[in-house]
C-alpha cells in the first residue's frame, strides 16, 4: 500500500491506468539516418562525429568496442576500420525525425504525439485501443484484426489477441491471470492490443523508412520510456499487469521501478536525486572524485527510498525542500517512485511553437564580430522558417496559379526575440563569477521576413539592421559587453494549417504502396517536430542546477575551453569533458 502525507495528495496519487501510451526510440539514431542515405553502410562498423567526439554508432560498430561519447582518437585506436562520418549539421537528422514522426502519427491517428529530441516519441494510443477492443471477437481471438481506421475496416493488420507482441515484463509472468481483478484483466487486455500495435508501427518504420526502433508499453510517459530500454535495439516490452498492488500480488510497475538508481528517474533531476540520497544513507553522498560533473558512487535505489518507514508525500516535501523546489514536490515525487505520473502526451502540432537559433562563445565583445555573428544565425533562423514554417504549393492548385507563389506560410510568428548571456565583469582577484543568467528584449516580426522572393542572406542582413540591432542596443545600453551567448528567436506561432491527425490515413497507405519519395512529400500534416532548440535551455537549467563553478577560471584564456559540448552547446573545459558526457549518458 501506499503511504500518503495528507488526504489532498492521496487524491492526486490514485493510480489511473485509463491510458496506453507507447515510447518509441530510434536505434543509433545519427548513425540511422546515414545508413538510410547509403544502405551499403549498414553492413560497415559506422559512427558519426561531432567535434571530437563520437555522438553516436550502429550496432556493428559498438560490437567492435565504439560507443556513444568517445573520443574520435580512441574509436579510432580500437577499430581503425570504423566508417567515420562527421553529423554536425542536423539538418539531415532533423528531416529524418519529422518523416518517422509523421508517419507513427498518422498510422496511430494519434492527437497526442509527442517528440523529445530528434529521436523519441510518445504516443497515447488509447482511443485507437478502446476502439478496437470493441471489436475484438471473444470466441476467436487468435485471429483478430486490428484497424487503424474507423471509417475504412479494411486498413489494418491480423493479429493473435492472445499472447502479446514482444517481450514482457515481468518475464516470468504467469499469463493466467484469471485471478486477476477485472480492471486489471482489462488493462492486460489494453496493453496486449497496444503491444500488437506498437510492432506494426515499428514493422513499417522499418519498411517504409529503414529505421528500426526500441519501444516501451505501459500507461504513463514514465513507465514506458524506463521499459523499452530492456530490450534494446530492435525490441519492444510491455509492462504486464498487475499494476495495482493487493493481497495476492506485487505491483509490476514497483517491481520494475525499484531496481533503478533514483538518478535514473525521468522527473527526478539531479540535486532531488543527491538530496533522496543524502537522505537515505544519512550522510553526504560522494562524487568520482575529480570530476566536476561526477556521476555518484552511491547506487540508492528508488526501492530503498519507496520503502523508508514512514514515506510520505509530507516528508518528502520537507526533504527535498530547497530554493526553487515547487511546492508540490513531495506528493510529485512520491507518485514517480510508485510509477504514478499523470503528464499528458502532448498534442501533436503542426507547427513548432518557437524557432530558436543560438550559438554559444569564448568571447564575443565587439561589434564587428556581433555583426557577423547576428547575420549567420538571423540566416539560419530565416532558412529554419522557410522549412519548419511552410507548406509547398501543387503547382496545379488554384492557389498556386493565383498567387503565383511556390509555398505557403503555415503559421506567422508574431513575436522576434534577442537572448544574450552576458559575462559578469571581473572580480579583483581576477576570476570571474559564472553566469547562465541570460537577458531577452522582443518585438514585433517584421513582416519583410515572410518574403518568399528575398534571398536568406539579403533578409538576414535586413533583420539585423532594422530589427535586431535595435533590440540589441536595448539590452546593453552601455559598452563594455561581452557574451557567451547569441539566440535569435521567433515565437507565439499559432497552427494556421488545416487538418487534424489521422485525417487521412488512407493515403499513407496509399504513397506506402507507391514510392518512398512520394510518401515523403504527401506528408498530410506536413507536421514539424517541436523546436529541438527548446530542449536546449533544458539541458542547461539542468547544469545550473548542479552548482560548479570550479571551472570558471579555466573558462577565459586556455585553448582548453575549444570545446563545446555537441549536445547542449555549453562550452566544457577538457577537464570535464569526460564527466560532463557522462552527464548526458544519465538522461
Ligand atoms: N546525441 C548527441 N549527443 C549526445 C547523445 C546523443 O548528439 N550526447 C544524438 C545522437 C543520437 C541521438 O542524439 O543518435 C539520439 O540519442 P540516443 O541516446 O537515443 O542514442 P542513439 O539513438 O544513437 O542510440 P540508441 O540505440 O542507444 O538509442
Ligand atoms: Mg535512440
Amino acid at each position: 500500500m501506499l503511504e500518503y502525507g495528507a488526504a489532498k495528495s492521496y487524491a492526486i496519487l490514485r493510480r489511473k491506468d485509463e491510458r496506453v501510451i507507447l515510447h518509441f526510440d530510434y536505434d543509433c539514431f545519427y548513425a540511422s539516418v546515414f545508413e538510410a542515405e547509403n544502405p551499403a553502410l549498414k553492413s560497415l562498423p559506422l559512427a558519426v562525429q561531432q567535434k571530437q567526439i563520437i555522438v553516436t554508432c550502429n550496432y556493428e560498430a559498438r560490437r567492435r568496442g565504439l560507443h556513444k561519447l568517445q573520443l574520435i582518437t580512441e574509436a579510432r585506436r580500437i577499430c581503425p576500420e570504423a566508417v567515420i562520418v562527421l553529423g554536425e549539421d542536423l539538418t539531415r537528422f532533423r528531416d529524418a525525425s519529422k518523416l518517422l514522426y509523421t508517419l507513427l502519427r498518422t498510422l496511430s491517428s494519434s492527437e497526442r504525439a509527442e517528440k523529445l529530441g530528434f529521436d523519441e516519441v510518445w504516443l497515447d494510443v488509447t482511443s485507437l485501443i478502446d476502439e478496437n477492443l470493441t471489436l475484438l471477437n471473444k470466441n476467436d481471438l487468435a485471429n483478430s484484426f486490428f484497424q487503424l481506421s474507423l471509417t475504412d475496416p479494411t486498413l489494418g493488420f491480423p493479429f493473435d489477441a492472445t499472447v502479446y507482441a514482444g517481450s514482457v515484463f515481468p518475464k516470468d509472468n504467469d499469463s493466467s491471470l484469471a485471478d486477476l481483478a477485472p480492471s486489471e484483466q482489462t488493462l492486460q487486455m489494453r496493453l496486449l492490443l497496444g503491444s500488437h500495435l506498437a510492432n506494426y508501427l515499428r514493422l513499417q518504420l522499418e519498411e517504409q523508412h529503414g529505421y528500426t526502433s526500441t519501444v516501451g508499453i505501459s500507461t504513463t510517459k514514465l513507465v514506458s520510456k524506463l521499459v523499452g530500454n530492456l530490450n534494446k535495439p530492435k525490441g519492444q516490452t510491455t509492462l504486464i499487469p498487475p499494476y495495482e498492488q493487493d493481497e495476492q500480488h506485487e505491483s509490476n510497475i514497483t517491481r520494475f521501478l525499484d531496481t533503478h538508481d533514483i538518478g535514473k528517474i525521468p522527473g527526478i533531476g539531479f540535486k532531488l536525486a543527491q538530496r533522496l540520497r543524502e537522505f537515505v544513507l544519512n550522510r553526504p553522498a560522494t562524487f568520482d572524485a575529480g570530476l566536476v560533473y561526477g556521476g555518484t558512487k552511491e547506487n540508492v535505489t528508488v526501492g530503498q527510498v519507496r520503502q523508508l518507514p514512514g514515506l510520505s508525500a509530507d516528508l518528502l516535501a520537507k526533504v527535498l525542500a530547497g530554493p526553487g523546489t515547487p511546492h508540490d514536490v513531495g506528493v510529485k515525487v512520491l507518485g514517480l517512485l510508485n510509477g504514478i505520473d499523470p503528464t499528458e502526451v502532448s498534442q501533436a502540432r503542426t507547427v513548432p511553437r518557437q524557432i530558436s537559433i543560438e550559438d554559444s562563445y569564448l568571447r564575443l565583445d565587439t561589434m564587428k564580430e556581433l555583426m557577423e555573428q547576428l547575420q549567420s544565425l538571423s540566416a539560419r533562423l530565416v532558412e529554419r522558417m522557410r522549412i519548419d514554417l511552410t507548406e509547398t504549393l501543387d503547382s496545379s492548385t488554384n492557389e498556386a496559379v493565383s498567387t503565383g507563389e511556390k509555398w505557403k506560410w503555415l503559421a506567422h510568428p508574431p513575436t522576434l526575440r534577442l537572448t544574450t548571456r552576458p559575462r559578469a565583469p571581473l572580480n579583483e582577484d581576477g576570476t570571474r563569477q559564472r553566469s547562465f543568467k541570460r537577458i531577452s528584449r522582443s518585438a514585433p516580426t517584421p513582416s519583410f521576413i515572410f518574403s518568399q522572393t528575398g534571398l536568406v542572406e539579403v533578409l538576414a542582413e535586413r533583420l539585423v539592421k532594422e530589427a535586431l540591432l535595435p533590440l540589441f542596443k536595448k539590452l546593453h545600453e552601455r559598452s563594455g559587453w561581452n557574451l557567451s551567448l547569441l539566440n535569435v528567436a521567433v515565437t507565439g506561432m499559432v497552427d494556421e494549417g488545416k487538418g487534424g491527425p489521422g485525417r487521412d490515413i488512407g493515403s499513407m497507405f496509399r504513397a506506402a504502396e507507391g514510392s518512398k519519395k512520394e510518401l515523403d512529400q504527401q506528408d498530410p500534416f506536413n507536421a514539424c517536430p517541436p523546436d529541438e532548440d527548446d530542449l536546449e535551455p533544458e539541458y542547461e537549467e539542468a547544469l545550473e542546477q548542479q552548482e560548479f563553478s570550479t571551472w570558471e577560471e579555466q573558462e577565459e584564456d586556455t585553448e582548453e575551453m575549444e570545446y563545446r559540448c555537441p549536445r547542449c552547446g555549453v562550452p566544457v573545459p577538457t577537464f570535464a569533458r569526460v564527466a560532463h558526457e557522462r552527464f548526458h549518458s544519465y538522461k
